[in-house]
């Protein structure tokens, strides 16, 4: 009662409320007053903004916290009187009437959309020291995925503003939730590149604050084990970017700015922004209010599966359920097989990438009822199976894909699916866990992450009736990988498949040695025949025709073994570099018609 002194009437409110809810161990170690007097008042500058950044406050999370340690205490499932079964989305075809249809569609909606990017995960399993987004997608141009998204923004602002007669001064933006660990790398990372050609009033940084641990089953809060006047805090998940952008008061004026759809992305997919024009183009015809972009899932791959859940007393959502809680809801639901691949080879349930498109006005409706909360879950690591005690301390968690739990019946929820080698290449895992894989399952490494982006570019100029050769197997990192030449476009050149269309004439083809690198706005491969390297740098207003045949050394790929201490991490961990022996480069600086012969 002493130590109340010192504080302020908002702090000894929050003694109180600690007292109430039974957390008085917090105290038990204080020293008499007077002493550790600054570290007191330190102890309540964290339970004040504990208190402030849950939605309900700390008393909330711990009533919560109850409930859930209860639950799992006892066993409970949580789908209990749910049925599983496989549901019914769009599912695309690439650049088919349907899907290009559908990307007019997305163009048009871009300039009313705002980005959502979540990088507050720091990625333990992939066991890099820096932040995700700064490393390259690729490393040809060695553009960071920020930079990626970025560029990749910016394209959708220019081509969806010039639909306009006499275009649009709209800019796009973009969000970015960061966490303790990598909010100061983020800012950094794009300080110092001056925002990656972006206004710096475009991008807003949100952090998410971690959430107190719990010791046990009574949600007693967790000291810190080097600190007993600071409770212990672990992350909460990426669930919290909804609360974070409600109390951040953007939708409102996001709303007012006459914005229609949030696009919700993560940190390490080089290929996300390839389904956006197409998915944004069936979220505004069938009107969804949530559309989650998915793709065919391998079964027990580490992806969620979107699943159709029918409640007995009449409830129905179609959800994600995480790839942990598949396999055991399948075979309580009667598939002794759980979690299993079907005739196609793929899992039935299609694979959630977690990115979420959300239609802007029921989305603030629905947080204006729950702040924000998104149910929780816990997952403690119990001691025995009298499930008394924890390994170490738990917290509670959520994930961003929640969001439609507590949506009425009436909300329309659809997906979309596209193919993976189009839209899915996260950079996830070390190279050893890639390595343990089980074969035929993706790799989801910064080596099958970057592969992945020469495949798809390669496929995609297939399609666009360049003949690109096929790839060559090689083992790289452990990993068995398909190498394709390495192609790599600025989103600027081609956001959909008819503008890539546009940019090929002609009889064009390109060896499996190759590289090509085309970095201006309007290059236009004419027949070209490319066997070796060539790299295109063009400003904007430069058109440039690249004919002819080249043929050079070119770069090749040199190998390196993750353990090699002697190169740097981001070599490491993708297994290769490259050795640029020869290359034909044209840069063209001055606005004009140019042609390119080789
Ligand atoms: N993230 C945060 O911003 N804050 C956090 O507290 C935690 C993470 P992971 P996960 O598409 O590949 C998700 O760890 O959670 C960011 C889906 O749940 O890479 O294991 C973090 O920076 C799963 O259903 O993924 O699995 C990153 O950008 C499936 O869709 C993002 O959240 C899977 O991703 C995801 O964090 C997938």
């Amino acid at each position: 009662k002493e130590n109340l002194n010192i504080l302020s009437p908002e702090q000894v409110g929050l003694a109180k409320m600690l007292l109430e809810m039974g957390q008085s161990h917090l105290f038990e170690h204080w020293a008499n007053p007077g002493v550790d007097d600054d570290q007191k008042k330190g102890f309540f500058e964290q339970v004040s903004r504990l208190n402030s950044s849950y939605p309900g406050g700390l008393a909330s999370y711990v009533k919560t916290a109850r409930g859930l340690l209860a639950d799992s205490k006892d066993g409970k499932n949580p789908f209990d009187g749910f049925t599983p079964s496989v549901p019914t989305g769009e599912n695309l075809l690439f650049a088919d009437d349907n899907f290009t249809n559908f990307e007019e569609v997305g163009i048009k909606e871009a300039r009313k959309a705002a980005f959502v990017l979540v990088a507050g995960g720091l990625g333990e399993r992939l066991g890099y020291n820096g932040i995700k987004v700064s490393l390259p997608a690729e490393t040809t141009t060695g553009t960071c995925f920020l930079q990626h998204y970025i560029e990749y923004i910016l394209a959708l602002q220019d081509a969806s503003c010039n639909l306009l007669p006499g275009g649009c001064q709209t800019q796009i933006p973009f969000v970015i939730m960061t966490s303790d660990d990598t909010h100061s790398r983020t800012l950094e990372l794009l300080e110092s590149n001056s925002y990656f050609g972006m206004q710096s009033t475009q991008v807003k940084l949100l952090k998410q604050e971690k959430v107190a641990c719990l010791d046990d089953n009574d949600a007693r809060l967790a000291l810190d084990p080097h600190n007993k006047y600071k409770i212990q805090t672990k992350p909460h998940g990426h669930g919290d970017v909804h609360a974070l952008l409600y109390s951040s008061g953007l939708l409102k004026v996001w709303l007012v700015a006459g914005l229609k759809w949030v696009l919700f992305f993560q940190d390490t997919n080089g290929l996300l922004f390839r389904a956006i024009p197409a998915a944004l183009g069936v979220s505004a015809t069938k009107q969804y209010h949530v559309n989650s972009v998915s793709v065919p899932r391998k079964a027990k791959e580490a992806i969620g599966g979107i699943t159709r859940l029918t409640h007995s007393d009449g409830r129905a959502m179609v959800i994600n359920v995480e790839y942990n809680q598949l396999d055991p809801l399948l075979k309580a639901a009667g598939h002794p097989e759980g979690d299993a691949n079907c005739e196609t080879g793929y899992s039935p349930y299609p694979g959630n990438i977690n990115q979420l498109i959300l239609e802007l006005g029921p989305f603030i409706e629905e947080l204006t009822k729950t702040g924000g909360a998104i149910k929780e879950f816990v997952n403690p690591k119990y001691k025995d199976a009298s499930k008394t005690s924890f390994k170490s301390s738990t917290r509670l968690e959520c994930m961003m894909q929640d969001y439609p739990k507590t949506l009425p019946p009436s909300a329309r929820v659809g997906f979309t699916t596209m193919d993976s080698w189009l839209a899915y290449a996260p950079v996830k895992n070390n190279p050893e866990d890639a390595a343990k894989v089980p074969k035929g399952n993706p790799y989801h490494s910064a080596t099958s992450g970057e592969m992945a982006i020469y495949r798809s570019n390669s496929l995609i100029l297939k399609k666009a009736g360049v003949e690109v050769a096929g790839p060559e197997l090689q083992v790289i990192n452990g990993q068995e990988v398909e190498v394709w030449p390495r192609i790599t476009w600025k989103p600027k050149w081609g956001l959909t498949s008819s503008q890539i269309k546009k940019r090929v004439s002609g009889s064009c083809s390109i060896s499996q040695r190759s590289t090509l690198v085309i970095k201006g706005k309007k290059v236009n491969l004419k027949n070209l025949s490319l066997d070796g390297a060539l790299v295109v740098d063009a400003i904007d207003d430069a058109e440039v025709d690249v004919v002819g045949s080249v043929k050079n050394k070119g770069w090749t790929l040199e190998t390196v073994d993750h353990k090699n201490a002697s190169e740097h991490e981001v070599v490491r961990i993708r297994g290769f570099k490259f050795n640029k022996i020869e290359q034909l480069e044209g840069k063209y600086s001055e606005p004009g018609q140019f042609t390119l012969k080789c």
